[in-house]
């Protein structure tokens, strides 16, 4: 973890460098699929979903503690994801997903940079990076 800098502009600039989105989305793919069936599990993406629901939370979106009502909120992410509900999100899903998801966050960043706590291999820090070190892009 470490704090980072993080306005709507610099995630917009990510998502729309789609080649770029497309490469770290597609790593990010492949490290949850961990038993290699090109295919992603509700079990595999939990702890995805977990860190998506962990910036919600820093927004006040949600707040709920109760492990069933949380386990609920996880599942319903999940069927966001997996478009054709056949209970398995694809690479294809999983991008366009991800891709809505980050542009909302953009907007509820807005203009107003922002210090957030970011995991070294999510792709808000990616977005970040791509910002400071273009080499990362290329
Ligand atoms: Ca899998
Ligand atoms: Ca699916």
């Amino acid at each position: 973890m470490s704090v980072e800098i993080l306005d709507g502009a610099t995630i917009v600039g990510f998502v729309e460098d789609e080649e770029a989105f497309n490469v770290c989305v597609s790593d990010l793919f492949t490290q949850l699929d961990t038993d290699k069936d090109g295919l992603l599990s509700y079990a595999e993406m939990l702890k995805e979903l977990q860190r998506l629901r962990v910036f919600e939370t820093h927004f006040g979106v949600d707040v709920k503690r109760d492990p069933d009502e949380l386990a609920r909120v996880y599942e319903s992410m999940f069927v966001q994801f997996d478009h054709d509900l056949n209970g398995r999100v694809d690479l294809e899903e999983f991008k366009e997903e991800t891709k809505q998801i980050m542009l909302a966050m953009a907007n509820g960043l807005g203009f107003l940079p922002v210090q957030m706590a970011l995991e070294h291999d999510s792709l808000l820090m990616k977005a970040v990076q791509r910002e400071y070190c273009p080499k990362i892009a290329a």
